[in-house]
């Protein structure tokens, strides 16, 4: 812990949604839920306006739409987030050499090493102002939230307080008052098993965890554990910031003789890679908050798709349900020759819960499959579309061989909706010129 309010922690909100209201504005101001959008989907966020009918990241898309039916659902733009993440990292490293991204939307800047001479709460406080601005400005109306304190711990949980579009500093001796009616779950790797534990013994918030001893918190959670609880209690959290991460992530992949058509298999043979991945990963302690999953097509094409959970894991039930789901939304029915998954957004400190049930999760059975149709294209809803006439737009939705797009970017306003054959030769998926996500990887020599 710090002497002055120095470490900052900037949170963009409703990122992925936010991006899609940005690129269509047709959907600012409404209901936007990204996700899976097949059967078995799960929601990666919503917009604010979605969480008022209680739409929440990691509910099922089904029950998304349940509460919500007169939202946009979208299926989600890898590369837009990307590059709008890359944007506000290069603004922040413009601000301090030592950034620590710990996912694409949310990153810790020290501010100690800014050219801010002075760390007075006034001065932090402006500097974090002039910093969200500038997040909108680089990112084309993107708003952030932001805490500043004294260590990491502070940062992250004063940048929740005042979501969206919010900024709280914490002043330096402070810390105690602000944590001690907060729920022990506040603290980083206390989860739904640990506060379980806690709450046995009657201990529901910090200041209840303050009365406890360090011997006795040792005794309930183990060596490891209990120091870091009686610590992160007290507000004591030394942990730098740390601008580049040794190992950035760690993924397993298998190159198949023949092209792989069943959906089961790629399935099973995803789970199996998600096992070893967890097994290195609990390995080295870590864990981390990205999935990703690789498919090469029998036609050497390259798809990368990822998802980011809100706390890091290295459960392996959940990197695998995670990587199917990733695969749910692929069109593999041409044939795939190469799969991976791999887990990146490291991280040494925050777990997903510190007694999570894992031996159990394990045994988690593989979920029913449907054999995919035979399509020539697929049209998801939100991906971007260039029509040789109408230019620039968004697939609306499809089905019943019908294509539905609305023609607006960010750069328009609102725009008309047509409907097309979804073979019309007009019609094609856009990408932006220097995306590589997406494509790319040459055929092996
Ligand atoms: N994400 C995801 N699955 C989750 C949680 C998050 O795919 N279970 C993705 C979508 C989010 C992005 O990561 O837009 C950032 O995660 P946050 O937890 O920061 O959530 P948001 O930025 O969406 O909302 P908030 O305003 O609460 O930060
Ligand atoms: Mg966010």
């Amino acid at each position: 812990m710090r002497g002055e309010a120095s470490v900052l922690h900037l949170d963009l909100d409703a990122f992925f949604a936010a991006v899609e209201q940005r690129d269509k504005p047709s959907l600012r101001g409404k209901p936007v839920v990204v996700g899976g959008v097949g059967g078995r989907g799960v929601v990666s966020t919503a917009s604010y306006e979605a969480r008022v009918y209680g739409v929440r990241s990691a509910m099922s898309t089904r029950e998304a739409r349940a509460r919500c039916p007169h939202a946009a659902f979208l299926s989600g733009r890898f590369h837009a987030y990307r590059d709008t993440s890359e944007r506000v990292m290069r603004l922040l490293r413009d601000v301090s050499p030592l950034v620590e991204p710990l996912s694409l939307d949310e990153a810790f800047v020290d501010l100690a090493r800014s050219d801010l001479d002075d760390l007075s709460v006034p001065s932090v406080t402006a500097f974090a102002e002039r910093l969200r601005e500038r997040v909108v400005e680089a990112t084309g109306g993107l708003t952030a939230s932001v805490g500043v304190g004294t260590s990491k711990f502070i940062a992250k949980v004063a940048s929740d307080l005042d979501k969206p579009d919010g900024l709280v500093v914490v002043a330096p001796g402070t810390e105690q008052d602000l944590l001690r009616p907060m729920p022990v779950r506040v603290i980083p790797g206390v989860g739904p098993a640990t506060a379980e534990r806690l709450r046995r013994v009657g201990v529901h918030t910090v200041a209840d965890l303050e009365q406890i001893s360090e011997e006795e918190m040792v005794r309930l959670l183990g060596k490891a554990s209990g120091h870091w609880l009686y610590s992160l209690a007290r507000a004591r959290d030394d942990r730098p910031v740390v601008a580049e991460r040794e190992a950035k992530s760690v993924s397993v992949e298998g190159t198949y003789d023949t092209d792989l058509t069943d959906r089961r298999l790629m399935e099973s043979l995803l789970t199996r890679q998600a096992g070893e991945v967890s097994g290195r990963l609990r390995k080295h302690g870590l864990s981390g908050r990205t999935v990703t999953i690789k498919v090469r097509l029998h036609d050497f094409t390259t798809l990368n798709r990822s998802t980011t959970l809100g706390s890091p894991t290295d459960s392996p039930a959940t990197i695998a349900r995670l990587a199917r789901s990733l695969l749910a939304d692929l069109d593999t029915s041409g044939g795939v020759r190469l799969l991976g998954v791999g887990v990146s957004g490291l991280a040494d400190w925050v777990q997903e819960d510190l007694f999570g049930e894992t031996a159990e999760e394990e045994v988690e059975e593989l979920p029913e499959v449907e054999v995919p149709h035979h399509s020539r294209r697929t049209w998801a809803p939100g991906m971007d579309v260039v029509h040789t006439e109408m230019g620039r737009g968004w697939v609306w939705g499809s089905g019943r061989g019908v294509v539905t797009v609305r023609f607006e970017t960010a750069e328009t306003p609102a725009g008309p909706v047509r409907s097309y054959a979804m073979d019309d030769p007009e019609l094609s998926p856009w990408r932006p010129p220097e995306s590589t996500d997406e494509t790319g990887s040459p055929p092996p020599a």
